[in-house]
């Protein structure tokens, strides 16, 4: 469905993955996780995210004092990012048509206050190629509005729903304005994660 008239591109399909298919992938990601561990990134102005990141695929998106940008290894472990699971691939693929496969998926962990600023994602080589995103765990209230201003709306991202990103929603302002602390059970110790597969070179 594409639930804002005025954000044409913007699909947005509650609930696609099944409880069992949210266990299964979390998994898949609590795997990841072991080799690729969560970390803090800082703001090229140094101000610590309340975000927790890591990424799965060939690069991976970073921020530090340098600056925003993909890379091929993990900021603190030095290895090399951890493959992107099939499920998500073939979610990816079904979702955008069959778009040239997504090189890197970024793992947000928001816990209690976490909170993500109005932004638009402008680190890819192509702006064209479609965004996926996958809500797991706690609801979040996800803002959105159109590239060009205007009004942001909300809409609240619950466990396996997800978002596709395509044509002139791919430059939407958008952002998580906070959690619903205790809406799923899903994620040990609570909180929600977010995978944004992304075609970044
Ligand atoms: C709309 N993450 O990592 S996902 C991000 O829930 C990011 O962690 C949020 O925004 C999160 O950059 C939102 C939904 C999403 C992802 C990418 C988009 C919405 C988007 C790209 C363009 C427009
Ligand atoms: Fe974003």
């Amino acid at each position: 469905m594409e639930p804002f008239p005025d954000l044409p591109g913007f699909l947005y399909r509650p609930g696609a993955l099944d409880p069992a298919a949210r266990t299964d992938l979390l998994a898949e990601v609590q795997a990841a996780i072991s080799i690729a561990p969560f970390y803090r990134p800082v703001t090229p102005g140094g101000k610590p995210f309340s975000v927790r990141m890591t990424n799965m695929g060939r690069v991976g998106w970073v921020s530090d004092r340098a600056g925003y940008r993909y890379q091929t290894t993990h900021p603190e472990t030095g290895a090399p990012w951890p493959p992107i699971p099939a499920t998500l691939l073939m979610l990816w693929d079904g979702l955008t048509g069959g778009s040239a496969p997504p090189d890197a998926c970024l793992v947000n962990l928001y816990r209690d206050t976490a909170r993500m600023g109005l932004h638009q994602d402008r680190d890819e080589a192509d702006l064209t190629a479609p965004v996926v995103s996958v809500s797991l765990g706690d609801t979040a209230v996800f803002r959105i509005g159109r590239a060009d201003g205007g009004p942001t709306r909300s809409i609240r991202l619950g466990s396996g729903d997800v978002c596709a990103l395509t044509g002139p929603a791919r430059l939407a302002r958008h952002g998580i304005d906070r959690l619903l602390a205790g809406s799923s059970s899903l994620i040990p110790g609570g909180g929600r994660i977010n995978l944004t597969l992304r075609r970044a070179t």
